[in-house]
């Protein structure tokens, strides 16, 4: 099946093709009674919304969301566990948390109809991402705490797939299992996804020859050039996934085949690009810090949520037919992004260089430290074949990082298999700056 075609299956498709004036129309009564809900029921936004000025009844336009206060992470925290629940807490079917860097995790809380709901967007996004009715789905991702193994699992059966509830780990058993059900889809994270296809060659394993035909892959950033490696080592398409757990989970935004854009679903959510530093709104297509609004959530609604993630929105129709707005690939999250004797630098640009580069494997860790009062950055990376010459693999990967970034650095190459390989989320950054202890 080609581009636009119109026999390309949809899960919602009345939904999916919706004219945007009408999503805009629906938006609006929806975000109406968010705002109604997150005021009279959570103490939190009375408060913000009393500081800002602003009540529920000043909504005339989506525009007037601006007049509203942003939510930040913090404000999960300064309401731990359950302060910014907008039902009684016997109402709250199911909590997830996460565990975050510092101080307490971030606990959400989803209703028996939040958990419906969620299931029908994802639904909707592994139709979007390939996945079919019949399909068996193995699912990587962590279960538990973390949203996206249980977010996956329920969305996975909502669409009528066979869903294998793997979660993260045992990589030999993974790929024995997901060769022996006939796996069609793959639900799991980019940095975990290399790990199984390294696993899988070390055993003579020819994943590309398998049944497995796509990859749902997210929850961290990834470059395209992961995205291609990805592509060749399995044999699938790799679909990029986004979401987060303040918003719902996994299922906010998801790419369809043409891969061009992340397809966020607007009906259910209300997507803002601001300026990181003024917080001003900015015009659709300039890149910016996301915010979303949720506009079905029960439990947890939340208004204006900084997600600290860069990118851009695209409101064009996508070619496959699909009008809700595109969300250029996200290039990292604005905490992620490392200032280096003033150069920014997100750790996917490193990505992009060394995968670019013959005869070093697809793994890398960045170090960064202080050495008197200048920043120094180390990149951690593996040679492909034990026997390499490592001296000069890493003296042509410093230049070449020099020369596309501009940023001089320290280059160690290791011997195959020396980094840490990732189980789920890969932690790409050791920022020795922030560990030193104050004082
Ligand atoms: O990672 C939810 C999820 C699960 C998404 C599975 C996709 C697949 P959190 O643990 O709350 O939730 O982490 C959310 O991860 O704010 C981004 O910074 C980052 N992130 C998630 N997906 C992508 C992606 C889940 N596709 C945080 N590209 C977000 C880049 C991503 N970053």
């Amino acid at each position: 099946m080609g581009a636009g075609d119109p026999a390309r299956y949809m899960y919602a498709p009345e939904v999916e093709r919706m004219a945007r004036s009408d999503l805009a129309e629906l938006q609006m009564q929806r975000l109406r009674r968010t705002l109604e809900l997150a005021y009279a029921r959570v103490p939190h936004y009375r408060t913000a919304f009393a500081a800002a000025g602003a009540k529920p009844d000043d909504l005339r336009s989506l525009d007037d969301l601006r007049r509203f206060p942003f939510t930040v992470k913090a404000d999960l925290r300064d309401n731990y566990p359950f302060g910014l629940f907008a039902v009684p807490r016997e109402k709250v079917m199911r909590l997830h948390a996460s565990s975050g860097t510092t101080g307490k995790p971030t606990v959400v809380g989803y209703t028996a109809r939040d958990i419906d709901t969620w299931a029908e967007i994802i639904a909707r996004a592994l139709a979007c991402a390939g996945a079919r009715p019949g399909d068996v789905v193995h699912n990587a991702l962590g279960y538990g705490l973390f949203t996206g193994g249980l977010g996956f699992h329920y969305g996975a059966e909502r669409l009528g797939c066979t869903v294998t509830p793997m979660s993260g780990g045992q990589t030999e058993k993974q790929i024995a299992l997901m060769l022996d059900f006939g796996a069609r889809v793959l639900v799991s994270t980019p940095s975990y996804t290399l790990n199984l296809a390294e696993v899988a060659e070390k055993s003579g394993i020819d994943l590309p020859a398998s049944s497995l035909a796509v990859g749902v892959l997210g929850a961290e950033p990834w470059s395209e050039s992961m995205r291609a490696e990805i592509d060749r080592r399995l044999g699938i398409a790799a679909i990029d996934s986004y979401g987060l757990s303040e918003i719902i989970g996994p299922g906010v935004a998801m790419e369809c085949h043409l891969r061009s854009g992340l397809h966020g679903w607007e009906d259910h959510f209300l997507f803002e690009i601001v300026d990181p530093e003024t917080l001003e709104s900015l015009p659709l297509g300039a890149e910016g810090e996301l915010v979303i609004t949720t506009l079905t959530k029960e439990a947890m609604p939340m208004v204006r949520y900084r997600t600290r993630d860069i990118t851009r929105l695209d409101p064009t129709p996508c070619p496959c037919g699909r009008t809700h707005v595109r969300l250029l690939r996200v290039a990292g999250r604005n905490d992620d992004m490392l200032i280096i004797r003033g150069v920014n630098l997100y750790p996917s640009q490193i990505e992009a260089v060394l995968l670019g580069h013959p005869g070093l494997a697809p793994q890398y860790q960045l170090v960064v430290a202080r050495q008197g009062s200048l920043d120094h950055l180390t990149v951690e990376v593996e040679a492909a074949e034990a026997g390499a010459d490592r001296t000069v693999l890493g003296m042509k990967l410093r230049q070449h990082i020099k020369s596309m970034l501009g940023l001089s650095c320290e280059v160690i190459v290791r011997l195959p298999g020396e980094l840490p390989r990732s189980q789920g989320k890969a932690k790409r950054v050791r920022d020795l700056r922030k560990e030193t202890p104050a004082g």
